[in-house]
C-alpha cells in the first residue's frame, strides 16, 4: 500500500514537472497613467496640455464623486496610458491582452492603432495582440493607451438601477503569451475549456473536459490532449487522453469523458472536497508541453422541487446567504481580491451557505472563494428594472449571458444562472397603452431568448428570473414560466404592507404555481447604524425596526418547505449613487456596513444558522449612549439589550452584578439591564458553558429630568426636533435625544408639530431628502414645524447654545426613484418663511428665513454664548412673520 502510493506521487511530480512551457500571464496593474474626460489624438499627443494622473489599477474613478453633496457622478470617458515591454521572445507567441473587467465599454489601441472593443461593464474579455506589437526593439517598449465610458447606454443593460455604475478598469489586467498551440484563448473570456460532472452519485462519478485548442502556427500539428484528476492531496485518480491533429490557422475541438470514479467524496457546503482537473496539450512528437489548463472539481448533484425545496447530494438543504454588491467604502468597486474574498468568508462565518452574485457577475475571486470554503452560488446578468426594445440590446444581452456562462463555468459551487431583476419594476410607455402591452411581450420574448441561451449554453444548471413582489404582472407577462426557478424580492413590512404579507405571497406563489420552485433573492430594510429606537417604525431606518424585519423572513423561509431558500438584500450597505436616504447616496440594508463592520442583524443570523455554540451581545457597536432618568433619585437607566446565541441559556453580568439567567428563543433573548452614568461592561455566556462568551464596553451619560440636578450636574444635550429616534454622530460619537414637550425643571419644546413628509407617508420621520453641508443628515431631515418655544430650566452660569435649521421645500419637482416604489414625481411647494429668535429676550436671528439663511436643503446651524442669572434659565422664543416657524435640532452645552 505504501509503496503504491510512493509510486503514485512519483508519476504526479514527472508530470507536474514537465510543465515548462504553459502560457505566461504578467500583470499590468502598476503605473498607469489616466485622464478622466473626453481626448482626441492630438491630445494624446501632446504631453503639456494634458495632465495625466498616475494610478494603478484596480482603479475606478467615481471613488470619491459619489459621496459628495452634489447629484450625478462622473459619467464619460476616461484613457489610461502605459508602455509595456514585452520578451523579445514572445515574437513566436501567441499574444493576448486580457481584462477581467471594465465598466463599461472599452477601447484598446496599441502603437497607435485600434485592436478592438468590448461592450459591457461586469465581464472578462480579451484581444490577440501580435499584429500591434513591435518586438525589434525591447527598451522602446509598446504603448498601450486604453478608453473606457461607463455613459449612459441605451443599447447597454443595465439601463437602471440601484447602483452605481462605477466607471474604470476596476479589475486585474493582464498580457498572456502562450505556444502557437493553446487552449482556446478566444472564446468569450473563459478558459476555452469546461468541465462537467455527469453521472455523481455517492458511489460513482464521472468528468467530462472539453473544449478548443487552437493552432496559431503556418503548419499543421499533432498533439496529445491528456487529462488527470487529482484529489486533495494531489494523488492522482484518473487519466483520459486523446490525440488530435491540429490544422493551421484553427481552432480544434476535443472531448474526453472520463470512466466512473468509485466513492467519489462529494463536494457539499459543509465539506467543500475539491478534486482538481489538470489537462495538459503535448506536442505528439517532441512531446513537448505546449498548454496547460486546470479547474477544480467538486462533485455533487442538485435538484430544486416545487415543493420540498432544494437537495444537495440526495438530501434537503434550505438555502440561506445574502446578495453580495462589489463595491467598499473609498473604494468604488476597484477592490483588492482579498477583500472580495473576505465577503464570501463574511457569508461563511454567519453560517451561510448560499451567495447570489447580484446584480452582476463579479471579480473571479468571488467563486473561486465560494469553491474553496463551501457556499453555493446563482449568478445573473444586469439586465435590471427595464430593457431597450431594439436588437442591439437583445444581442448585448445576450452576448453577456454567453460571457458570464462560460467564464464562471468550471466553479462547482455555481448551481443557478439566472438574468434579469425586476425587468417590470419601470416599464416605457404609459400604463394600459398599445405600447406597454407590446411591451411587455417584448420583455417576455428577450426573456426566453435568454433562457434558451442558458440552457444551451450550460444543460447542467438551473436558470432563474428573479421578479419584484408584483406576482399578477410577472405571471401575466410570462415571466414566471419561463425559468426553471422563479426569484422573488420580497420587501412587505418594508416598501409595502406588513410582515405578515410575506407569507401571503409565498402561499399564494404556491397555490397559483404549484410546480414552479421559488427563491426568496432578496428582502432587507435599511439600517442607519447610527439610529435606534425603543418603539421602532416600519421605514423609520433604525437597526432595531430591521431587526424585526430579519426574524420575521428567517422565520418564513426556514418554516416553509416549498421555500428552497433565501438571500439577504444585502449581504454589505452599497452606494447607490441617486439614493435620497438617511444616509444620502447609500443603501443601508446591509447587514454588514460599507467597511465591512457587522451589524446587529449579522450576529442574530449566526446565532441561528451556525452550528458551533456562539454568544453575541447586540447592539455592542453602539458604545456611546445616553438615557432619561424619570427622577433625579434613580441610579442607574434600564434599557433592553439583545443577545444573539444558539445555546440554550444566557447569564449575563453587568458591572460585575449577576443579572440572572434567561432561556434563547429562536437565537435571541433580551435582558433589561440597568446601566450607570459612566461606563459599563457587560459580559453575557451560556448558562452551560462560560467560555462561549461575548463582552461589550457601554458608556452612558445620564440625564435627570431636572437640569439642576446636582446628582447629575449639567453638561451638554443635543435634541433633534420632529424625530423619536436616537442618533448618534459617526465622528463625534455625540447623542442626539428625540424630542420631548417641555414641563417645569426640564427641557422641551412648547407648540408646533413634528415634520411629515407630504406624498409619501410611509416615511415616519421628516424628509430623506439630501441635506448638504453636513454627515448629519437626520438631524436635519426631521424638524418641529410652528415651533413657539424651546426651554432648558438650567442653573446660573454661561452657556453655549446652538440651533440647527434645514429648509425642506425647495419648490422643485421630486422625482420619483427607482427604488422607491411608493413614491410618485410631483412638484413641491417653495416655502416662504421669516421668524425672529429671541434667547431670554433678546433677539438673536432677525427676519431669520428664506431670503437669507434659510436656504433649500442646506444645513444652517447658528450659534450664541448666554449667561443664565437670577434661576430664569434659558427660553428660546421663535416668532412667525411670514409662513411657518421651524426648528431641526437644538445643542446646549455649559461652559462654567
Ligand atoms: C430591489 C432591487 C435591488 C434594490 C433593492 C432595494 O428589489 O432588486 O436592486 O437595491 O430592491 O433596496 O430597494
Ligand atoms: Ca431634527
Amino acid at each position: 500500500m505504501i509503496q503504491k502510493k510512493i509510486l503514485l506521487l512519483t508519476t504526479v511530480f514527472c508530470f507536474l514537472a514537465g510543465f515548462s512551457q504553459e502560457k505566461m500571464k504578467q500583470s499590468i496593474n502598476s503605473n498607469w497613467q489616466f485622464y478622466k474626460g473626453k481626448l482626441n489624438q492630438a491630445d494624446l499627443e501632446n504631453t503639456k496640455t494634458t495632465i495625466w494622473e498616475d494610478v494603478n489599477l484596480p482603479h475606478s474613478w467615481n471613488k470619491f464623486d459619489v459621496m459628495d453633496d452634489q447629484w450625478g457622478y462622473y459619467r464619460g470617458e476616461g484613457w489610461y496610458k502605459k508602455t509595456v515591454y514585452v520578451n523579445p521572445q514572445w515574437k513566436n507567441k501567441s499574444v493576448y491582452l486580457y481584462f477581467e473587467g471594465a465598466n463599461q465599454t472599452t477601447e484598446v489601441f496599441i502603437n497607435g492603432k485600434k485592436v478592438g472593443s468590448h461592450i459591457g461593464g461586469y465581464t472578462a474579455f480579451s484581444f490577440p495582440i501580435n499584429e500591434f506589437l513591435q518586438f525589434e526593439n525591447p527598451e522602446k517598449g509598446n504603448q498601450i493607451v486604453i478608453k473606457v465610458d461607463n455613459s449612459y447606454n441605451d443599447d447597454i443593460p443595465p439601463l437602471d438601477a440601484d447602483f452605481t455604475f462605477y466607471g474604470g478598469i476596476y479589475r486585474d489586467l493582464y498580457l498572456i503569451a502562450s505556444n502557437e498551440v493553446h487552449f482556446d484563448m478566444t472564446n468569450r473570456g473563459s478558459d476555452g475549456v469546461f468541465v462537467t460532472t455527469p453521472d455523481v452519485s455517492a458511489t460513482s462519478a464521472k468528468f467530462q473536459v472539453k473544449g478548443n485548442i487552437e493552432n496559431n502556427s503556418k503548419s499543421s500539428k499533432e498533439v496529445i490532449v491528456i487529462s488527470k484528476l487529482f484529489d486533495k492531496n494531489n494523488l492522482e485518480v484518473a487519466t483520459l487522453s486523446s490525440s488530435l491533429k491540429l490544422k493551421s490557422n484553427s481552432k480544434t475541438e476535443f472531448l474526453q469523458l472520463s470512466k466512473a470514479v468509485q466513492n467519489p467524496k462529494l463536494w457539499s457546503p459543509d465539506e467543500p472536497y475539491l478534486y482538481k482537473v489538470v489537462t495538459v496539450v503535448l506536442d505528439k512528437k517532441t512531446k513537448e508541453q505546449l498548454d496547460l489548463f486546470s479547474a477544480p472539481v467538486g462533485f455533487r448533484w442538485f435538484s430544486f422541487t416545487a415543493d420540498k425545496g432544494f437537495f444537495l447530494n440526495g438530501k434537503p438543504a434550505k438555502l440561506i446567504g445574502a446578495n453580495r454588491h462589489q463595491d467598499y467604502k473609498d473604494l468604488a468597486n476597484a477592490l483588492p481580491d482579498i477583500l472580495a474574498e473576505k465577503d464570501m468568508q463574511l457569508i461563511k462565518e454567519m453560517g451561510g451557505n448560499f451567495v447570489r452574485v447580484a446584480h452582476y457577475p463579479q471579480d473571479p475571486s468571488v467563486l473561486e472563494a465560494c469553491d474553496r470554503i463551501g457556499i453555493l452560488a446563482m449568478v445573473e446578468t444586469p439586465e435590471v428594472n427595464r430593457i431597450t426594445e431594439t436588437k442591439v440590446f437583445e444581442e448585448n444581452s445576450i452576448e453577456m449571458q454567453r460571457e458570464m456562462i462560460r467564464q464562471s463555468f468550471n466553479h462547482p459551487s455555481v448551481i443557478v444562472w439566472a438574468y434579469m431583476n425586476e425587468i417590470l419594476l419601470r416599464p416605457r410607455y404609459d400604463d394600459k397603452s398599445v405600447e406597454r402591452q407590446n411591451y411587455y411581450k417584448n420583455v417576455a420574448t428577450l426573456a426566453q431568448k435568454l433562457e434558451n441561451v442558458t440552457r444551451e449554453e450550460d444543460p447542467t444548471r438551473y436558470t432563474m428570473l428573479p421578479n419584484h413582489g408584483a406576482f399578477d404582472l410577472y405571471n401575466s407577462v410570462g415571466l414566471t414560466k419561463i425559468p426553471m426557478i422563479v426569484g422573488w424580492n420580497l420587501y412587505h413590512g418594508w416598501y409595502n404592507g406588513e410582515f405578515g404579507g410575506l407569507e401571503k405571497f409565498l402561499e399564494n406563489h404556491h397555490r397559483v404555481l404549484p410546480d414552479k420552485p421559488m427563491v426568496i433573492t432578496e428582502f432587507g430594510a435599511d439600517a442607519d447604524r447610527r439610529m435606534r429606537s425603543d418603539n421602532p417604525k416600519k421605514f423609520d431606518k433604525t437597526m432595531d425596526y430591521a431587526m424585526l424585519y430579519h426574524k420575521h423572513y428567517l422565520n418564513a423561509i426556514e418554516n416553509l418547505d416549498y421555500v428552497a431558500g433565501g438571500t439577504i438584500w444585502n449581504l454589505v450597505e452599497f452606494n447607490s449613487e441617486g439614493r435620497a436616504e438617511s444616509w444620502p447616496h447609500m443603501n443601508n440594508k446591509g447587514i454588514i456596513s460599507w467597511d465591512r463592520i457587522p451589524k446587529d442583524a449579522y450576529y442574530f443570523y449566526q446565532a441561528r444558522l451556525l452550528k458551533k455554540p456562539v454568544v453575541s451581545i447586540g447592539s455592542k457597536s453602539w458604545t456611546n449612549r445616553s438615557g432619561v432618568l424619570t427622577s433625579e433619585n434613580e441610579s442607574v437607566f434600564y434599557q433592553d439589550l439583545e443577545v444573539f446565541s444558539n445555546e440554550n441559556e444566557i447569564t449575563l453580568k453587568v458591572n460585575g452584578q449577576n443579572l440572572g439567567s434567561q432561556k434563547t428563543k429562536e437565537g435571541s433573548t433580551i435582558f433589561n439591564v440597568p446601566f450607570k452614568n459612566g461606563n459599563n461592561i457587560v459580559e453575557a455566556f451560556s448558562t452551560s458553558n462560560e467560555s462561549v462568551k461575548d463582552f461589550a464596553s457601554i458608556h452612558f451619560t445620564l440625564y435627570a429630568p431636572n437640569l439642576s440636578s446636582t446628582k447629575y450636574p449639567f453638561e451638554n444635550i443635543r435634541i433633534s426636533l420632529g424625530d423619536q429616534r436616537q442618533f448618534t454622530e459617526e465622528l463625534t460619537q455625540q447623542n442626539w435625544l428625540p424630542e420631548q414637550t417641555y414641563t417645569k425643571g426640564s427641557w422641551g419644546y412648547v407648540g408646533g408639530q413634528a415634520y411629515k413628509m407630504p406624498g409619501n407617508p410611509q416615511i415616519p420621520y421628516g424628509t430623506n431628502k439630501l441635506i448638504k453641508g453636513t454627515e448629519n443628515d437626520p438631524i436635519y431631515q426631521t424638524q418641529r414645524e410652528g415651533i413657539e418655544a424651546f426651554n432648558f430650566d438650567v442653573p446660573d452660569g454661561k452657556y453655549e447654545l446652538t440651533l440647527y435649521f434645514a429648509e425642506f421645500l425647495s419648490g422643485n419637482t421630486r422625482e420619483a426613484l427607482a427604488y422607491n416604489l411608493a413614491e410618485k414625481s410631483q412638484k413641491e411647494e417653495k416655502a416662504f418663511r421669516v421668524f425672529d429668535v429671541l434667547v431670554n429676550g433678546q433677539l438673536f436671528l432677525e427676519n431669520f428665513g428664506n431670503n437669507n439663511y434659510l436656504e433649500p436643503e442646506k444645513a444652517v446651524d447658528m450659534k450664541t454664548t448666554i449667561y443664565v442669572k437670577d434661576g430664569k434659565g434659558i427660553q428660546v422664543d421663535f416668532k412667525q412673520k411670514t409662513g411657518k416657524t421651524i426648528l431641526n435640532g437644538i445643542e446646549l452645552k455649559r461652559i462654567f
